[in-house]
């Protein structure tokens, strides 16, 4: 089919330090592995890989507050991150962050907003990402970036570059929930955030879902930002995460929300995160990224 050709730029952000579970470092190298470049040119697109943003090791950072586990890293990282995304932008190349642990997000998508002021978000997760310091059940920092680039919760993360909030709570969409904390749940409901959880996706379909989360996100035909964790999808789909949930995305309802989004040609930027690889098998989860990431981009069956 045709596809609306792009200068994708890749950012590999292998940062883990946000997470538990070690092995995300590895995602962007496996997202590469998989075939990832290689496809998106024969999918028309041309291709600038910048490779990695340098991450320090865990073993050499302080944790910190064990309720904000390595807060001072990953705000450092986020602006090193914010401001590639950024150039990226002001270059005319498409952003394609590969992480990493969720926690990078906070410097991509406040790369994306500095440059595109009204952008929304679609956030595809089992999780919200909605917790703060005063919730968070395990102190990973990961668990908390779509609050922070609400504007909610600790100041430094809040404040990452010294502005907030970064996107308009209002044009914040989570698709896909199904694992959310007690607290995080007070939070989203108390900030009116859109959540569509895997029950409203059994009630009235992924098409529906997709349809009004562009709506949200998208308001008055603005920018969107696709932030994809590789959790979203039902662990039989996606072994290779940090924290698998059951009951998650088939593998069509993720590829034909990734193709309504393409539909849109509103996409600006996006992330693709939590690929785990030392719990995936034989690189399965990195090679689903790679596919719905091709989605995303504009490939069509027909
Ligand atoms: B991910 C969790 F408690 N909510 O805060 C937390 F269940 O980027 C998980 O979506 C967060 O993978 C998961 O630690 C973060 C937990
Ligand atoms: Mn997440
Ligand atoms: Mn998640
Ligand atoms: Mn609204």
């Amino acid at each position: 089919g045709e596809i609306f050709p792009m200068r994708i730029r890749v950012i590999g952000a292998p940062i883990d330090l946000g997470a538990d579970r070690r092995g995300v470092d590895i995602g962007p190298r496996a997202i590469r592995y998989a075939g990832l470049i290689d496809q998106l040119h024969r999918l028309g697109h041309s291709v600038n890989d910048v490779g990695n943003i340098n991450i320090p090791l865990p073993e050499n950072q302080p944790t910190g507050n064990p309720r904000l586990k390595y807060l001072e890293p990953i705000t450092n990282l986020a602006v090193e991150l914010s401001d590639m995304v950024s150039d990226a932008l002001q270059s005319e190349e498409f952003p394609l962050i590969l992480g990493g642990d969720h926690s990078m997000s906070l410097g991509s998508i406040s790369g994306v907003a500095r440059v595109h002021k009204d952008v929304g978000v679609i956030w595809v997760d089992a999780h919200a990402d909605f917790n703060v310091e005063g919730t968070t059940p395990s102190g990973n920092i990961h668990g908390m970036i779509l609050a922070a680039l609400a504007g909610i919760g600790n100041e430094h993360l809040v404040n990452v570059g010294g502005w907030a909030p970064k996107i308009d709570k209002n044009k914040i969409v989570i698709v896909g929930a199904r694992d959310l904390d007690t607290g995080e749940q007070e939070l989203l409901r108390k900030h009116n955030i859109h959540v569509f959880t895997m029950s409203d996706l059994d009630r009235r379909g992924i098409s529906y879902v997709m349809q009004q989360a562009i709506e949200i996100a998208g308001a008055n035909n603005g920018p969107i930002h696709l932030s994809l964790d590789m959790d979203s999808l039902d662990p039989r789909e996606a072994p290779g995460v940090g924290t698998p949930v059951r009951g998650g995305l088939s593998y069509r309802e993720a590829h034909f929300a990734m193709e309504m989004i393409a539909e849109t040609q509103r996409m600006v930027s996006m992330d693709v995160v939590e690929v785990n690889s030392i719990l995936d098998r034989e690189n399965t989860t990195a090679q689903l990224a790679v596919e719905l990431t091709l989605s995303a981009l504009g490939k069509k069956i027909l």
